[in-house]
């Protein structure tokens, strides 16, 4: 049984994207992403698990990420990753495939879902009896402004659903579980207010 992990950062209203970017540019946070994402123990590495359109919004000069097994689900068979791009990124056409494709590798740490949209979607839909299961969201919450022209949101899954609870966790578990310090409190950057926080899924 793998366990999955979301990472986002999302508005109050859960916004996360603006004419297929982020709508925010948040230096400090997004090495925040980077580092969370990238660690692991020596020998192994992390996956990056993202949707087409994410693959296609990160800089051409940060992709694949580095230090982490990218893998771009796409429906589209013969998608092209780009000749930019080295071998060792995964294209797989739904996320089962990608699930399976991680545990055959005894090489992968942790398996992080980084969007867009509908993989997050997508992802909550797992069954939690099932070979993979989201059980962890690290989630940037941007408290102000409220970026009200966000055109994408992920799903507002921390209140609504009864088949499963959610429940934030301490900053301290926070700092245990990426293995590094994090600030705590609210935080400010480019007079953007954001908060970093762990929530985690009751079996
Ligand atoms: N989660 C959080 N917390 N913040 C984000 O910005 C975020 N972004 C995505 C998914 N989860 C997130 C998807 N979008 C890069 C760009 C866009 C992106 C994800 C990653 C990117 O260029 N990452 C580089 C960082 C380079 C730098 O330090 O500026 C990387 O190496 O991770």
């Amino acid at each position: 049984m793998s366990p999955l992990t979301i990472i986002v950062a999302a508005t109050k209203t859960n916004g996360i994207g603006l004419n297929a970017r982020l709508p925010w540019r948040l230096p400090k946070e997004m090495k925040y992403f980077a580092q969370v994402t990238a660690n692991a123990p020596e020998g192994q590495q992390n996956a990056v698990i993202m949707g087409r359109n994410t693959w296609e919004s990160i800089p051409k000069k940060f992709r694949p990420l580095p230090n982490r097994q990218n893998i771009v689900i796409s429906r589209n068979e013969s998608y092209d990753l780009g000749i930019y791009n080295n071998t060792s990124t995964l294209l797989k056409n739904d996320l089962s495939s990608a699930v399976a494709a991680m545990s055959d590798s005894k090489a992968i740490h942790r398996a992080f879902v980084i969007g867009g949209a509908s993989l997050y979607t997508d992802t909550l839909a797992l069954p939690l009896s099932g070979t993979a299961s989201v059980d962890r969201a690290l989630i940037t919450r941007i408290i102000a402004p409220d970026f009200e022209e966000c055109d994408v949101f992920m799903p507002n899954f921390l209140q609504e659903k009864e088949e499963s609870v959610w429940t934030r966790t301490s900053h301290q578990a926070l700092q245990e579980w990426v293995g590094f310090e994090v600030p705590e409190g609210i935080q400010e950057e480019n007079g953007v207010n954001y908060e970093f926080q762990m929530w985690v899924r009751q079996k």
